[in-house]
């Protein structure tokens, strides 16, 4: 017997399903159970002509996003999972879990879902085997990985494998958790068939868990798109980019170049989650290790996003958002006339007062349908990047765009960063949040040692990229975006490479060297020189204003933030007056 089939074996006896079922991966199997999703309401087909093979799912509306107060990270000691997390030993996390797993596939069909995440052979990629009660998260899980017979071929008789349990349980938001062992590298989760709740390769095992693999083995895993940019003489350059949840990682993974024609061609590697990795060259290499992607649909338009809405056009699955009568799904956003006759997220005729589509509503669809994707996209050893950048969403304070001083500089600015909450994960929106590396969801272990293994990178990568920070979310005081955003931020993009190859004009300030307006290549977009002059601009004040409350992040990890990272909180303190 296998290890595989032993956890494979031990867990049916505890979940007591009536049938097994060890997914391939074909097309044959993805039919049958789309078949049977239809056949019990699990799915609902969309208009074929308008959208082959694609579907729609309407989750249980108590069931529609992350939920952060519900996940927890179950190490031997609390100091391991840090202030950041939710805490439980393994030992009450058990006694928390076995009544709700114990039985829980009685009646129904236990899917054994092996999956690679990672290019197939690459030397980076790591195997997954998430067991689980929806037919849904087998779909979802068939695009965001690679699924079935390959992931068991890549793992031969090796016991080398992240085990994951995942029932829907009764959905119900007193019965759900989403549990990560990072000792036993093991996850459980129940109660939730949404997202990276129940798509265990996702956040909890590319994030949470490779976090603390990272860590141990000196690499990273961040919750980063990996863009492509070709220029005019023909050099490719790579970028990450970490943004919260609903920040704009898809939307800049796969902008269209405004300047084209000039020779600026944008493709996508990822756009959620990056391994990033020491290359024999000094540089950092990054690899995607998801096969699709899992997409916020409102505000997705070929205005917005063009590359997504040429993506979604078949074989996509849809969760949550609404549709006409004529099976085609529409959303906030997508145009400016709601079709009549619709049916809202919750599947109830829309009253035009509410939401028509679920504010997190979502795509699922394989990377390979994106005319954007990179040829790299399956390349075993993934890219080397040029630049790493963090944002977030900020009505005030963060200019467009500023580059840190150096490495040091850069981990504090990243660890530091704020951002509005979003409707990605259950709670209020809106509400400004410290959300370092756009991890605080996401990571592993406990944040002040995280920060000490970014701290490290820079010293095992003999080149590290420089590290930028931007914010496209910048208001007036109407209340309106300052700047366009979407395609046109290849501007600020090119200004960074700009830097990184010791040109481009630049400001300094007390958070950083700001573009000067000369600096940015802003051909063909038609800006107000007064907006420029807003969206770039450094208030001293408000930044002042914001140094406290970073002080108070700090001071909840007892000390264990490293010192280089306090000796940069002085020194901004000191620059700001
Ligand atoms: P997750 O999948 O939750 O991790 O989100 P994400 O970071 O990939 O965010 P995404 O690109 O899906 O964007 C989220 C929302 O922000 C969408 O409604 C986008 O239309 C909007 N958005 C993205 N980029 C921009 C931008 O440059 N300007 C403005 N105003 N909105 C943007
Ligand atoms: C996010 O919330 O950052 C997402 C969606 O990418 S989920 O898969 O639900 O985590
Ligand atoms: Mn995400």
């Amino acid at each position: 017997m296998t290890e595989a089939e032993r956890f494979v074996d031990e867990t049916a006896k505890w979940l007591m399903p009536d049938r097994i079922h060890w997914c391939d991966g074909s097309e044959e199997e993805d039919a049958r159970l789309k078949a049977q999703m239809l056949g019990d309401g699990t799915l609902i087909k969309l208009n074929e002509k308008e959208l082959p093979n694609s579907y729609l799912h309407r989750s249980d509306p108590s069931d529609v996003a992350r939920t952060e107060h519900l996940t927890f990270i179950c190490s031997e000691k609390k100091e391991d999972a840090g202030p950041t997390n939710n805490w439980l030993s393994p030992k009450d996390a058990k006694a928390k879990a076995d009544p709700l797993f114990r039985g829980a596939m009685k009646g129904r069909t236990m899917y054994v879902v092996p999956y690679v995440m990672g290019p197939l052979g690459s030397p980076f990629s790591k195997v997954g085997i998430e067991i689980t009660d929806s037919a849904y998260v087998v779909a979802n899980m068939r695009i965001m990985t690679r699924m079935g017979k390959a992931a068991l071929d890549q793992l031969g008789s090796s016991d080398d494998f992240v085990p994951g349990v995942h029932s829907i349980g009764d959905l119900s938001p007193e019965r759900r958790a989403i549990m990560h062992f990072p000792e036993t590298k093991t996850i459980w989760s129940v109660g939730s068939g949404y997202g990276g709740n129940a798509l265990l390769g996702k956040k909890c095992f590319a994030l949470r868990i490779a976090s603390t693999m990272a860590r141990d083995q000196g690499w990273m895993a961040e919750h980063m798109l990996i863009l492509e940019l070709t220029v005019p003489s023909g050099e490719v350059h790579y970028i990450t980019a970490a943004f919260p949840s609903a920040c704009g990682k898809t939307n800049l993974a796969m902008l269209v170049s405004p300047l084209e024609k000039q020779g600026y061609k944008v493709r996508t590697v990822g756009d959620d989650i990056a391994w990033l990795r020491p290359g024999p060259d000094g540089r950092l290499w990054a690899v995607n290790p998801e096969a699709g992607f899992f997409g916020v649909v409102p505000g997705t338009s070929y205005d917005t996003n063009p590359n997504a809405m040429n993506t979604i056009t078949h074989d996509t699955i849809f969760t949550n958002v609404a549709v006409d009568g004529n099976g085609v799904p529409w959303w906030e956003g997508k145009d400016k006339n709601p079709p009549a006759g619709m049916i809202d997220w919750m599947g109830k005729p829309w009253d035009k007062m509410g939401k028509a589509a679920h504010p997190n509503s979502r795509f699922t669809v394989a990377a390979a349908q994106c005319p954007s994707i990179s040829p790299k996209f399956n390349d075993p050893m993934g890219v080397p990047i040029s630049a790493i950048i963090f944002g977030g969403r900020r009505s005030r304070l963060a200019p467009l765009v500023f580059e840190t001083r150096d490495w040091a500089h850069g981990v504090f600015a990243a660890a530091t960063m704020g951002s509005e909450t979003t409707a990605a994960a259950t709670g209020a929106v809106g509400v400004v949040r410290r959300d370092p590396m756009a991890m605080l969801p996401f990571c592993g272990y406990n944040m002040a040692d995280y920060f000490g293994h970014w701290l490290k990178m820079g010293t095992l990568v003999k080149s590290p990229p420089k590290i930028f920070h931007v914010n496209w979310f910048r208001q007036n005081d109407a209340g309106k975006f300052i700047w366009p955003g979407f395609g046109e931020n290849l501007r600020p993009l090119l200004w960074m490479l700009d830097r990184v190859a010791g040109k481009g004009d630049a400001v300094e300030t007390a958070i950083g060297a700001v573009p000067t307006k000369g600096s940015l290549n802003l051909d063909g977009l038609d800006m107000p020189a007064a907006d420029l002059d807003a969206v770039l601009s450094v208030d001293n004040a408000d930044w002042k204003a914001e140094t406290p409350g970073i002080r108070e992040f700090f001071a909840k990890f007892d000390g264990k933030v490293p010192k280089p990272l306090v000796a940069e909180l002085d020194n901004l303190e000191k620059r700001l007056g």
